[in-house]
């Protein structure tokens, strides 16, 4: 696939000011009647031949202003469509091409799915029904009349409002014509047709708009639909209070289909979603299987703003959109849970998941400059960096500036598709500030390393703290600028008070402790002090930076003891315990008091703040550690040392992860709010560690808790545990679950997940084994996603074995997936994204996989693509 280059960007020839489509929906031979009115682009070149995009499509015929054209006055093939000229400067265009959903394994464009009918365009699928102009600054008011047999589907949907629906007499078929008022990129275009129940209420807005909202699920799963409505009208009311944004069409539907090839997509007012993120009951989804779906449908609801209403100018500015709204659904379930626990949460993300990306080939800037297959930069940091850029927007101009900034946005670009400069002028002009250099956020991959290193002078009372900053090079990208960096620090006592902050240049650290370290090094002297200070650097983690500072043990013990700020305390309590399983990789054992400052938490705070205490126990995962080393990993070190440090730490903790887990049981009904989501993760935490320490104990527990559960929560926790201890309690525990849930695929993949993820050499085998299971299947994304996105990115040890053997497995799925859909072929592969800091014999082994995989012929664009940039 050739490159696109930002650079390269420029108007469309054309414009398509309105679509009228007749869609008849068949299960191998849809025909799809596309009616355009086009007209040249002022902005365009005048005399250019009209260029549409298709995508394997099969053309019927053109239409010219009412006069059919013949072969020789347009040139097609399956990927295109031109129009020569000369053509006059407006002109209607009828198409009529031929799909076949059934055959379409690529879930891009129409394709069927568990006998429904359903569309993803995003992004380039919409020239997979149609020939067009397929990119997202070519906006159009769509019509779409859809016709179907009513037994195969009795709901037709598109995107709008409906205007009108009826039979077609004496033939067994219906219609449905919807029409949406409001000018959209094809990639929002969704249409469904099937067989679905349907859970509805009515919403009304704040201005009194009354709207129909809608759940739209397979049939029998209706009752299994009710928290994703709540959710959804949660999600309403809080736009309209937190950026005064309401809903624009008189319905709003989400339907949810078993096979997507991610989470779920904004399409205008016909939201589609992977049902993983819509179904839930107490019986079969798990906490965090609500608190998933609750920021989903947040995340896709309030793109009708961010997103569609104001859309990209261009593939490059995906931030635009992606980042906004992940920062806008984390505020959310911010403000309907606990925000540091949530902000907590955020980050292990960004860290396991961006960091990680940030630290290899694959690393690239949030806003790219160039790409070969654009599906491959859905990435963790065009969503998760892309968010953590609007926070720290925030953090810097304050929170009514920033609400000015983006009221400014919506006034001003709606009805556009704008860029991150359209964006980041509303900023500017709403706070007077000028954001030119913050801006190199979006241009300048990789992680920022910041140093800090102070010095207390008792006698003067001073404390001088230096901080610098340096980023590594990324590809393309050899040498780094220093960026704009808002650091939120405060001062603590030994004692844990909060020290006051008094500096010799008033204006460096505000009255809520920012600093703005915008140049490569900067100190700051802190003074009127009584008492050496410790500092808390990086509170709420404000930038996403890797801090590396010289506290000593006991500065971390004291910061886990008292910081005022939620996440310092517990990112000490993390720090401590790295250094633990540092210390136990070489062999050494040292006292970070941590064990003991851990079991005075678990007696104290612990039980005020359930969920906070479960995030406090959970140790480092094994991708920290090896971040934290950096080069020359072995995986399995890393997974001894931290399963030692965490049995001893069981073993030492276990009266009161005993006390704690029988505490925290509960006779009440679920409920999936939370507080009692915070009680059943610190309930599923003790039991973890518990387990590392006493496996007999921790066994008999476990099962205990897995036959007692009448939630999945604590079922799966139960069972987490039990798949980590091989025996007959293990093979019980699994035997149960599966014959419980055998006909509840979303239920089976936590079942295929948990025994992928398995650190034990058997787990190869068992892999093989599962993908015959009758309920796997290669044509299912999540199936996929579960049995060997599992394995590759969550076990370690076994991916990252030393004969190899787990990278020719993902190797082999990865080429066997490419053909039928490479999208999802394509996002396995990034697995091997660190491949580079392994140790030496790892390291040959996976990039001979990743050669393997490279040197096959007939590769996907998405796979050629993710391997090209791995190796280079
Ligand atoms: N905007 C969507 C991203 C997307 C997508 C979704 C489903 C299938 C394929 C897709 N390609 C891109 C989802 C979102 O970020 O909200
Ligand atoms: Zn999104």
């Amino acid at each position: 696939a050739p490159v696109v280059r930002l650079e390269d960007y420029r108007p469309t020839d054309f414009l398509i000011d309105t679509v009228v489509l007749d869609i008849a929906l068949d299960a191998t031979a849809t025909r799809v009647h596309a009616d355009f009115s086009v007209r040249r682009n002022p902005a365009g070149r005048a005399d250019a031949p009209l260029v549409l995009q298709g995508d394997e499509l099969v053309l019927l015929s053109v239409t010219r202003d009412g006069v059919r054209l013949t072969a020789d006055q347009y040139q097609a093939d399956p990927q295109g469509l031109i129009l020569p000229g000369p053509l006059p400067e407006s002109f209607s265009l009828t198409i009529e091409t031929m799909v076949n959903p059934s055959a379409n394994t690529k879930l891009m464009g129409l394709y069927r799915s568990g006998g429904n009918y359903c569309t993803q365009c995003e992004a380039e699928g919409f020239r997979r029904i149609t020939y067009f102009l397929d990119r997202p600054d070519v906006l159009s008011v769509y019509t779409t009349r859809l016709e179907a047999a009513r037994a195969d589907a009795p709901l037709l949907l598109a995107n709008g409002n409906l205007v009108e629906r009826g039979d077609i007499p004496g033939t067994g078929r219906h219609y449905a014509v919807w029409h949406d008022p409001h000018p959209k990129p094809a990639y929002l275009f969704a249409l469904v047709g099937g067989t679905l129940d349907t859970l509805a209420e009515e919403f009304v807005t704040a201005s009194g708009r009354k709207v129909e909202i809608a759940v739209h699920v397979e049939a029998g799963k209706r009752e299994r639909a009710a928290y994703a409505l709540d959710a959804l009208r949660r999600s309403m009311r809080w736009d309209e209070t937190t950026f005064g944004r309401e809903y624009d069409l008189d319905v709003f539907n989400v339907v949810a289909v078993s096979d997507f090839n991610m989470g779920a997509m904004e399409n205008k007012g016909l939201n589609i979603f992977n049902d993983k993120y819509v179904l839930a009951s107490s019986d079969t989804a798990t906490d965090a299987d609500y608190a998933g779906i609750e920021t989903v449908i947040a995340h896709e609801y309030f793109h009708n703003w961010t997103g569609n209403r104001i859309t990209c100018r261009d593939w490059f500015q995906l931030c635009l959109k992606e980042g906004l709204t992940v920062f806008r659904d984390q505020e959310f379930s911010a403000d309907e849970r606990s925000r540091p626990v949530k902000r907590i949460a955020d980050v292990r993300t960004l860290r396991t998941q961006q960091f990680a990306e940030d630290s290899g080939p694959l690393s690239h800037p949030v806003r790219p400059r160039t790409y070969r297959e654009i599906n491959n930069f859905y990435t963790a940091t065009v969503y998760e960096k892309g968010a953590e850029i609007v926070r720290m927007l925030r953090s810097l101009i304050g929170p009514a500036a920033f609400r000015r900034g983006m009221d400014l946005y919506f006034a001003r670009c709606d009805g556009t598709a704008a860029t991150i400069e359209d964006f980041l002028g509303c900023f500017a002009e709403a706070s007077g500030r000028d954001l030119g250099h913050f801006a190199q956020w979006y241009e300048q991959a990789g992680t920022p390393v910041v140093t800090a290193s102070g010095q207390y002078d008792a006698a003067a009372g001073t404390y001088r703290l230096t901080l610098s900053q340096a980023t590594p090079p990324t590809p393309g990208q050899p040498t780094k600028a220093p960026m704009v960096i808002p650091i939120v620090l405060g001062l603590v006592g030994a004692s844990g008070d909060a020290l006051p902050i008094a500096t010799t240049n008033e204006a460096t650290v505000d009255a809520d402790g920012l600093f703005v370290l915008d140049s490569a090094n900067a100190t700051i002297t802190f003074t009127g002090l009584t008492e050496r200070p410790v500092p808390s650097l990086l509170r709420g983690f404000s930038a996403p930076v890797r801090l590396e500072s010289e506290l000593d043990d006991d500065d971390l013990v004291v910061l886990f003891r008292h910081d005022s700020d939620p996440f310092n305390q517990w990112q000490a309590g993390q720090t401590l315990a790295t250094r633990l399983i540092l210390a136990a990789m070489r062999g050494e054992t040292v006292n970070t008091r941590f064990g003991e400052a851990l079991g005075h938490f678990l007696d104290s705070d612990a039980r005020n703040d359930p969920a906070f205490a479960a995030q406090v126990l959970a140790l480092p995962s094994e991708a920290d550690i090896a971040r934290d080393i950096g080069r020359d990993i072995n995986p399995t070190a890393i997974h001894n040392a931290r399963l030692a440090v965490k049995r001893a730490l069981g073993a030492e903790l276990a009266p009161h992860l005993n006390a704690l887990h029988g505490a925290l049981q509960s006779s009440e009904a679920y409920r999936p709010d939370a507080a009692n989501t915070g009680r059943r993760a610190l309930r599923n935490a003790a039991l973890d560690l518990l387990a590392a320490g006493d496996a007999t104990e921790g066994a008999a527990r476990a099962t205990a808790q897995f036959d007692e559960a009448d939630n999945m929560t604590e079922r799966l926790g139960a069972l987490a545990v039990l798949v980590l201890i091989p025996g007959a309690a293990r093979d019980h525990a699994l035997a149960t679950f599966a014959a419980r849930y055998g006909d509840n695929p979303l239920v089976l993949d936590k079942w295929f997940a948990l025994q992928a993820g398995i650190p034990e050499e058997g787990t190869l085998d068992r892999i093989t084994e599962l993908a015959r299971h009758p309920a796997f299947s290669m044509g299912n994304p999540n199936r996929i996603r579960a049995l060997f996105g599992s394995f590759a990115m969550t076990n370690a040890t076994q991916f990252n074995r030393e004969d190899g053997r787990g990278y020719d497995l993902i190797a082999d799925t990865v080429l066997a997936l490419d053909a039928r859909n490479p999208q999802v072929a394509a996002r396995l592969l990034t697995a091997f994204r660190t491949w580079r800091v392994l140790e030496p014999i790892r390291r040959g082994k996976a990039e001979a996989a990743l050669r393997r995989v490279a040197a096959t012929q007939g590769l996907s664009p998405d796979v050629s693509d993710i391997a090209g940039r791995s190796l280079e």
